[in-house]
């Protein structure tokens, strides 16, 4: 056999004991020169470390977690060809530049090592008092005169921090350079081609809260560039021959707002994935290149294609834009990241959805005295127990009674995936906007542990302290609006699920019984169901348990 090469992570800047957050390659897999073998993340970049050569993995020796340095062995290869002339000895990634060897067949490789700056030290936050504040290229290591491959925004944009402003490449890295602040483009200083290097003027941003050129691009919106949408080329051929669908058009803003690496970009860019459509399943929502695949794969075979693009086939008249800074005072307030994602998942679910919602009461009177009383008892030792623990605890009952409301549609929309566990999801506000922690194994839980973990995932929600896995493997959700205030509503349901119960604020109400007038304690339900999965019969009985079990304590705490 031949001999193995150790395979080392080369100088990329200054980074030091940066943590291996993907393993790219296993043993026995081939690899070409500068296909990416691992992706690495400091507080200030995301890099991926490509291979210096072509060759074929004998041993991976780091694994996700690690944390590691110039020099640190990545893998073990035995190089190709390596048996009939042996290259010369090797010792890093860097040590020969590679010719750049895109690979049609494996889009995943990345071409170089690449590099996604979050906090370059060179571009420091936006300052508090709005004005026009010139971006530069901050460091982000021995890199100098780099062309400008991409620019991803346009005059007008109005970008969040670190939002991807523009794309360089050298031969060693290709590297996106974030937006430090939030604001909007005012002017582009660079364009394709242009070489740039390490404080390098990129544009003029004014930060966030500065209407006046905002309202003017407003007031001039045929000037404004108009986001583009480009025709995907047609998907591969799928296994049955047919046709396949046609993908989404790629909305460039969305594309380029994408939270991905270049390499995945490139990927997507080469399938003609939007990846600006795609939830990434990776570190901070990151887009993977699986996300990518199974992006692809449900587009093929779901045949939604296009119509999905046009939001599941509706097709709506275009937006015009309006001049609202022509009708008085304005002020323009960029989204936060959560109201972003929130707006796109709920529109998404609204309109994929066909959603009915039943609404109902629960007499909750004995319930809410039994509440008072458990609550009391447990104020010594910190824990408040609100409705919501009860909630928990009959939507589970429910469940069990009707086992529809614990699945999901797979991706072709013709089977049904029934759940055994009962994770359930519990909406909380916080300053930035709607999150949705998952709270699991409820039936295995008593009253108290619930109402523990409410305040406690509450809490962590606030402080923006929820983990991405915290939020995943729900089987329904109850959104709570009892501390707000209302009588009902219509919540949307959260995509994978089948329904979502809503909880407006009980109130005392005059309810007939044995010929008179008596008050109860009336909490009003508002459940919204999947129309595909549960018709109207099941979506009431389930509304009328859940008030049985609401009503009878006992009942609950069988
Ligand atoms: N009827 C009457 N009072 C209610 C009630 C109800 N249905 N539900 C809660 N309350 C009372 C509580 O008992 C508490 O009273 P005290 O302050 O006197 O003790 C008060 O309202 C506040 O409760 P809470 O909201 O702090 O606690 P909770 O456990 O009921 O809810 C949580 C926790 C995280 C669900 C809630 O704080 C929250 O964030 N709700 C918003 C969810 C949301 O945004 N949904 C909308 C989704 S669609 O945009």
């Amino acid at each position: 056999m031949a001999d193995l090469k150790e395979i080392t992570v080369p100088d990329i800047g200054d980074f030091d004991a940066v943590e291996v957050i993907e393993v790219l390659i296993a043993p026995g897999d081939s690899v070409n020169a500068e296909d990416s073998l691992i992706t690495v993340e400091s507080d200030k970049a995301s890099m991926e470390i490509p291979s210096p050569e072509s060759g074929v993995i004998r041993e991976v020796k780091v694994k996700v977690g690690d944390k590691i340095s110039q020099g640190s062995v990545i893998v073990l290869m035995e190089p190709a060809g390596n048996a009939a002339a042996p290259q010369p000895e090797q010792k890093t990634a860097t040590a020969k530049t590679p010719e750049p060897a895109p690979q049609k067949t494996k889009p995943e490789a990345a071409p170089s090592a690449t590099v996604e700056p979050k906090k370059p030290e060179a571009a420091p936050s936006a300052p508090a008092a709005s004005e026009d504040k010139q971006v530069r290229v901050p460091d982000i290591g021995d890199f100098d005169s780099i062309p400008v491959i991409e620019v991803l925004v346009s005059p007008g944009d109005k970008v969040s921090p670190e939002d991807p402003l523009i794309t360089l490449e050298s031969d060693k890295a290709t590297m996106e350079i974030p937006s430090p602040g939030a604001g909007t483009i005012k002017e582009l200083l660079v364009k394709v081609g242009d070489k740039v290097s390490k404080e390098t003027p990129i544009l003029v941003m004014t930060t966030a809260g500065a209407p006046a050129p905002i309202q003017s691009s407003q007031a001039a919106p045929e000037t404004r560039p108009q986001p583009e949408s480009k025709p995907a080329p047609s998907a591969t051929q799928t296994d049955d021959g047919q046709r396949p669908a046609p993908l989404p058009p790629v909305n460039e803003t969305g594309f380029g707002k994408a939270h991905a690496s270049p390499a995945v970009r490139k990927f997507a860019r080469e399938l003609g994935a939007d990846i600006g459509r795609i939830q990434g399943t990776g570190p901070k929502g990151r887009i993977q290149k699986e996300d990518v695949q199974a992006y692809i794969k449900r587009i093929l075979t779901s045949g939604a294609g296009a119509s999905a693009g046009a939001a599941g086939g509706l097709q709506v008249a275009e937006l015009p834009e309006v001049d609202f800074a022509a009708f008085g005072d304005i002020e323009t307030q960029p989204l936060s990241k959560i109201n972003k994602l929130t707006g796109k998942y709920t529109h998404r679910s609204w309109v994929q959805i066909p959603h009915v919602t039943q609404f109902d009461e629960a007499d909750i009177t004995e319930l809410e005295a039994f509440r008072k009383q458990l609550s009391a008892e447990y104020k010594d030792k910190g824990v408040k127990i609100t409705l919501i623990a009860f909630l928990l605890k009959a939507v589970v009952a429910a469940m069990r009674e009707y086992p529809r409301f614990n699945s999901s549609l797979d991706s072709s929309g013709e089977n049904l995936i029934l759940k055994k566990y009962f994770h359930i999801g519990v909406a909380v506000d916080t300053p930035d906007g709607l999150v949705v922690p998952v709270i699991r194994d409820v039936d295995q839980k008593g009253i108290v542990e619930l109402a523990g973990e409410i305040v406690d995932i509450a809490k962590r929600a606030r402080e923006k302290k929820i983990k991405p896995s915290e939020m995943q493997g729900g089987c329904f959700t109850i959104s709570s609006l009892g501390g707000v205030g209302g009588t009902a509503f219509t919540p949307i349901i959260n995509q994978r699920e089948v329904a979502i119960l809503g909880v407006s604020r009980s109130s005392m109400k005059p309810v007939y019984e044995d010929g008179q007038f008596i008050p109860r304690l009336m909490l009003p339900l508002s459940l919204s169901y999947d129309h595909r999965v549960i018709d109207g019969v099941m979506g009431a009985r389930f509304t009328n348990y859940l008030s049985q079990v609401l009503s009878d304590v006992k009942r609950l705490l069988l």
